[in-house]
């Protein structure tokens, strides 16, 4: 596609605009024409089938480049979203790794071929990498802003999306926290009226900037296809952001000139008339005028101007096309860290023989790592003192750390979503979800975002952080207080998972987990926080337990039980029960996983090829739950060892009723576990 026919040469009135340099002028000009010689490239590589995913900016060139003007590349911070070509171009971005993007080729700083291409990341020019979910970015950003107030360092953040994206839910999150903190970020919505075919009087009632003030945030609507009126205005807000005067929000008015994307034809649902008005908005047509009214340039230094830049381009772009995509043996690396912080279980050194409770033990582990690493925070709903969070696990230690321990606002997404983009800039958060069921909220954030960074990234960016959240039945909870989401997580990858069952676990792996360098799940049973039976002394402030490394609970040579959680305590009960009706004791090997992720699969095989027989207790349903992982892998590895079939006991593959009655009806008793035990060892 050309760029539109220029007009005939006008007169050249020399001077510029008020307030822009004609060299600024210049420089945008020759940024736009980068930009769109990038876009004409990718169209053809489109077209030779060497690219399946492109989304075109063509309309948005001009904020995007007049952005990276206002700021600063390498200081600022970048989430942008997928149509940012030319925000890439105006930061600087080398067109080898532009082009390295978009075809996935080897070496591609962006994501190894990971992620899809017009998804930028680059550590040097703290371009975050985004994923392709629309409206996830603010909340990340977010907390990258928090982050940079925290560091108390005068740089921004910018964040951007197009207007559907502001329908997402986590828009309105991201708004509020930021506006709430006070933070030094710049949520730049380019408003091209549609989100892929629905235009935007679809979408929303409002218009997106009046929300924005609705929030109580400095907001402002600019013409996004006009350089000097948006950059003068755009100018001393900006400083002002920088100065700590509080967010910004910019809704941009811009054009989308080409189709949403490569799958996409705009023909089918843009009339003719329609696409005609936006083509006159064309911001690169302006600037050729622009320029040529400013007598900045004349006819012939643009057409050097556009052979030069063209020929740039095209160059870069053979120069990659020619290169491998990448090796098949890279595409799992970079999932979680190599670096394990801990691999042996350290000596506990209890500091008395009083026993203490597990949320005694979660308490004191936080408390000391806290005191250990400055960076270390921590919010939750409720979770500030005097309340300590609704189990009262962080009590007391508002207090013993002013200003590091806070309630968050109740919304889940904003907890985890936020806890990401801090992680990012460098600090460790420490978050709590009260239930397990309301974690959902934050699922998107947890699933697509936290799970995939390291790896998306290819270890450009991580974000080490713990999320605790309480979970678990038997507490006459009903269906939303009692859910144990273990499945859900320990089928993400990128997530760790630890799930202690006694109070001397429970403080070496929450130690463990402040120090891990990997988005950590911290699940802890509600129902065990107080327990009597969960009660051990101690250990002291150097222990430590590795991620991976199950316990031994007691030694037999007849079957061996796997559990983790409560259910370790229920498969005891049951033995004592068994014992009781047999008269003796059996000969039972009890292992915790203590962690579910990385699980130790190991310690479980050697015990099963010493015992033969194998039973998994697990308190989340039945149906596809860990207890069918588990199953497979011992049928796989240790099959000629067997003397009796792999049994399973769960939940019923239902809600967890309120009634006690009804919630004994589907969640595991120690009567079932018996009843299995016992079958196995007839078996
Ligand atoms: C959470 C989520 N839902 C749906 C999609 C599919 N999708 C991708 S882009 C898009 C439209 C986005 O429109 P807008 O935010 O206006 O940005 P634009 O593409 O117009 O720049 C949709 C529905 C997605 N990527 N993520
Ligand atoms: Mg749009």
């Amino acid at each position: 596609m050309a760029v539109r026919k220029l007009p005939a040469e006008r007169p050249r009135p020399k001077a510029a605009a008020p307030g822009v340099k004609p060299d600024l002028f210049l420089q945008l000009y020759e940024k736009m024409l980068r930009a769109y010689f990038v876009e004409e490239q990718c169209r053809l590589f489109v077209r030779a089938g060497k690219c399946s995913f492109y989304a075109s900016a063509r309309g948005h060139e001009k904020v995007q480049i007049a952005v990276s003007m206002l700021l600063q590349p390498g200081k600022d911070w970048f989430f942008p979203y997928y149509r940012e070509k030319a925000l890439m171009v105006g930061l600087g971005m080398p067109l080898d790794e532009i082009f390295q993007g978009m075809l996935s080729r080897e070496g591609d700083i962006n994501s190894l071929g990971r992620n899809m291409s017009e998804h930028f990341s680059s550590p040097a020019l703290r371009v975050v990498s985004p994923t392709a979910c629309t409206g996830t970015q603010f909340l990340i950003a977010v907390g990258m802003a928090m982050a940079v107030k925290a560091d108390k360092r005068d740089e921004i953040v910018y964040v951007s999306g197009g207007e559907g994206s502001t329908s997402e839910g986590e828009f309105f999150e991201a708004l509020n926290k930021a506006q709430h903190d006070r933070l030094p970020i710049l949520f730049l919505i380019q408003n091209n009226g549609y989100a892929i075919s629905v235009p935007q009087e679809q979408q929303t009632h409002s218009q997106i900037y009046e929300v924005a003030a609705g929030f109580g945030m400095r907001s402002v609507r600019v013409d996004g296809t006009r350089f000097t009126e948006m950059y003068n205005t755009l100018r001393p807000l900006l400083q002002d952001l920088r100065a700590g005067k509080g967010p910004l929000f910019v809704e941009a008015m811009v054009v989308r000139l080409d189709s949403h994307s490569s799958s996409d034809d705009q023909t089918k649902y843009r009339d003719p008339k329609n696409m005609e008005e936006a083509r006159r908005k064309d911001p690169l047509a302006h600037s050729e005028l622009r320029v040529r009214e400013m007598g900045l340039l004349s006819d012939k230094e643009i057409e050097e101007w556009r052979a030069r830049i063209q020929k740039e381009v095209e160059e870069a772009a053979r120069k990659i096309d020619a290169l491998p995509y990448p090796d098949p043996s890279t595409a799992v690396a970079d999932i979680v860290s190599p670096n394990r912080i801990v691999t042996e279980e350290s000596d506990p050194r209890y500091l008395s023989d009083k026993p203490i409770t597990m949320v005694e033990a979660i308490n004191h582990g936080l408390r000391e790592e806290m005191e250990l690493n400055p960076k270390m925070i921590m919010w939750g709903e409720d979770i500030q003192d005097p309340k300590g969070g609704v189990f009262g696990v962080t009590r007391g230690l508002t207090e013993a750390f002013p200003g590091r321990v806070v309630n968050s606002p109740l919304a889940e997404a904003t907890i985890v979503g936020a806890a990401q983009g801090m992680a990012i800039g460098g600090w460790k958060p420490v978050v709590e979800i009260q239930f397990g069921d309301y974690s959902y909220p934050g699922y998107m954030q947890m699933r697509n975002e936290i799970s995939t960074l390291r790896w998306r990234s290819a270890s450009g960016w991580t974000c080490p952080l713990v999320v605790r959240v309480a979970v678990g039945g038997y507490i006459r909870g009903g269906p939303f207080h009692s859910q144990t989401p273990e499945t859900l997580y320990a089928h993400t990858p990128g997530w760790l998972l630890a799930y202690p069952s006694h109070a001397a676990d429970a403080k070496g792996l929450i130690k463990t987990a402040c120090r891990m360098e990997d988005p950590i799940l911290f699940f802890e049973h509600k129902g065990l926080y107080r327990q009597v039976y969960t009660k051990t002394p101690e250990p002291g402030p150097d222990y430590l337990i590795p991620f991976g490394k199950a316990r031994r609970v007691r030694r037999g040579d007849d079957l061996t039980v796997v559990a983790w959680g409560r259910t370790v305590h229920m498969v005891q009960q049951a033995l004592s029960q068994v014992a009781a009706a047999a008269g003796g004791e059996p000969s039972v090997e009890i292992i915790d996983l203590r962690t579910i992720v990385p699980m130790d699969i190991e310690t479980v095989l050697e015990s099963v090829a010493r015992t033969g027989r194998a039973l998994v207790a697990h308190e989340a349903p039945l149906f596809a739950g860990m207890g069918a992982e588990i199953a497979a892998r011992i049928a796989d590895r240790a099959f000629e060892y067997l003397d009796a079939p792999v049994r399973r006991i769960g939940a019923q593959d239902s809600f967890v009723p309120f009634a006690p009655n009804l919630e004994a009806a589907v969640l595991p008793s120690v009567e079932q576990i018996a009843g299995a035990v016992k079958d196995l060892l007839e078996y």
